[in-house]
């Protein structure tokens, strides 16, 4: 398949460059306080109310935004549930289409899962019942339609969920919310001339998965955080469909990372840079007690196919909505201000962290394979520049009446999922895992911790298990967070029985 750059602009239309180039015209300025989401705690069988509706956002100077967002205009409150307990909340829908309320990362039955079969239609309410037994994490809800989940992530039906759990031992983590324990929801967007957020994956925008060219932390474009001398926890989720973050501090100072996708490290790990992908999170321990402020960078995302489309611009890369950024492609996430009046409460890390949880999956019983596919059967790359779905693992692209796997409950399996052209996030509805090697070398799952997306370099291996139980009505999710690869048709549909 070979394009010219004239052809190729021709083709994706306003989809790539145009928005970027618009977006600048804003030139919006960073610097707005962090907005600190409301936090609705479902504990103690409080009913929660979550109705998906339509908004209208300040993000610019001088513009309003169209968005949408669960019971808030964007995005929606971090969502609290406690291990041993069974969350409700009635789930409203007050926008034309069917949404849904996917419970990212927690370990729950398929009909509880929020997923493709388990729609909210417009103007139904219905009641969500989660029963809550893992580990303290850091995991996140969002809408997940067929074909819809890209535009209705984008839009704003997204927010975080913490699962708190109250057996766990002191950990010693700050942990005051809003203060010294702060969600940050990172996700790229792009605006058009009249203010709104535009979403228009076609061609290369969508092969590459869709990416903007402003950031935005918890629906702020790149905002500035107030904190205390001291530890602060920042519980960072890439919210963005497709974009990978390099994150760090513009004076290369080490982080601590203590919590993966799916609970607490067993160590605090030190690092300089954290690599995000979307869907992944992670809890990292930063000390402002010297009291500078400090940016926060991401460095450039080259997730691309390699090859000759393009022509001079050589990668595929350099197609995509980006950032203003330094020669090195280094970009402002947002910045953080110490203010002293603030009580600093936590000034030391122990060198181990209570309460994290130690994986016991025993020894694995079968081996399962998983091929990420940029192509369908037939032609998939003329498919999905009609629109269709171009994009399948193990040559099968998602159809919502096909199960593409049994799996057999409390049986651990490695799962081999193998990616081409470019690096995948693959995700397991249901349920963490560990991740044994990636990339052809070995993984020390007490460094990576609990996963439920894994990045995948080529070829990944994982150690799963599933301890609930998903039907043929509602089977739980596999599929590549890419959200336009999702769309494509990179999911599959599993039931554990
Ligand atoms: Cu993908």
């Amino acid at each position: 398949m070979q394009f010219t750059r004239r052809s190729f602009i021709k083709a994706t239309g306003a989809g790539v460059f145009l928005p970027a180039i618009i977006g600048r015209a804003w030139a919006a300025e960073g610097g707005v306080p962090l907005p600190i989401p409301e936090v609705m705690d479902l504990g103690s069988g409080t009913m929660g109310e979550l109705t998906a509706q339509l908004g209208s956002s300040q993000m610019l100077q001088g513009a309003s935004t169209e968005t949408a967002g669960y019971s808030q205009a964007y995005s929606g409150p971090v969502i609290r549930v406690k291990r041993g307990e069974t969350a409700r909340a009635k789930l409203g829908n007050t926008i034309a289409e069917p949404i849904s309320v996917h419970w990212h990362g927690l370990h729950i039955e398929g009909h509880q899962d929020g997923g493709p079969h388990s729609p909210v239609n417009p103007n139904e309410v219905i009641d969500a019942a989660l029963d809550i037994d893992q580990p303290a994490a850091t995991l996140w809800y969002h809408s997940h339609i067929m074909d819809r989940t890209g535009a209705h992530v984008w839009y704003g039906l997204a927010g975080m969920l913490l699962v708190d759990d109250p057996d766990a031992a002191d950990n010693g983590l700050p942990s005051t919310y809003g203060e010294d324990d702060l969600p940050l929801v990172v996700q790229d967007r792009i605006f058009g001339s009249n203010g709104e957020l535009v979403y228009e994956p076609r061609g290369p925008s969508q092969m590459m998965g869709y990416r903007g060219n402003e950031i935005l932390v918890n629906g702020a474009i790149r905002p500035e955080a107030s904190v205390p001398a001291g530890m602060v926890r920042l519980r960072i989720l890439n919210g963005s469909n497709a974009r990978i973050y390099h994150f760090g501090f513009e004076d290369g100072r080490t982080f601590m990372q203590v919590g993966a996708d799916g609970g607490l490290l067993p160590s605090p790990t030190p690092m300089n840079t954290l690599t995000l992908s979307p869907a992944e999170r992670a809890e990292i321990i930063v000390d402002f007690s010297d009291g500078a402020a400090v940016r926060m960078l991401s460095g450039p995302d080259n997730n691309s196919p390699m090859g000759g489309m393009g022509g001079g611009m050589g990668r595929m890369g350099g197609m995509m909505a980006s950032p203003q950024s330094d020669a090195n492609g280094v970009f402002e996430v947002m910045r953080f201000a110490v203010n002293s009046s603030l009580t600093a409460k936590v000034s030391t890390l122990a060198s181990t962290i209570a309460g994290a949880p130690v994986p016991d999956f025993g020894a694995p019983v079968r081996r399962r394979s998983f091929q990420l596919n940029m192509m369908g059967g037939g032609g998939g790359m003329m498919r999905m520049m009609g629109g269709g779905h171009g994009m399948s693992i193990n040559g099968e692209s998602m159809e919502m009446s096909v199960i593409n796997e049994q799996v057999a409950l409390g049986e651990t399996e490695i799962w081999e999922i193998t990616g081409e052209e470019m690096l995948h996030p693959f995700h397991v509805h249901g349920t963490s895992f560990q991740v044994l090697s990636n990339g052809g070398r070995a993984v020390d799952p007490a460094q990576t911790g609990l996963k439920d997306v894994v990045l995948v370099d080529g070829k990944a291996e994982i150690l799963v298990r599933f301890d609930r139980t998903a039907d043929a009505a509602t089977p739980y999710m596999y599929h590549c967070h890419i959200l336009e690869h999702e769309d494509l048709g990179m999911m599959g549909q599993f039931t554990v029985a």
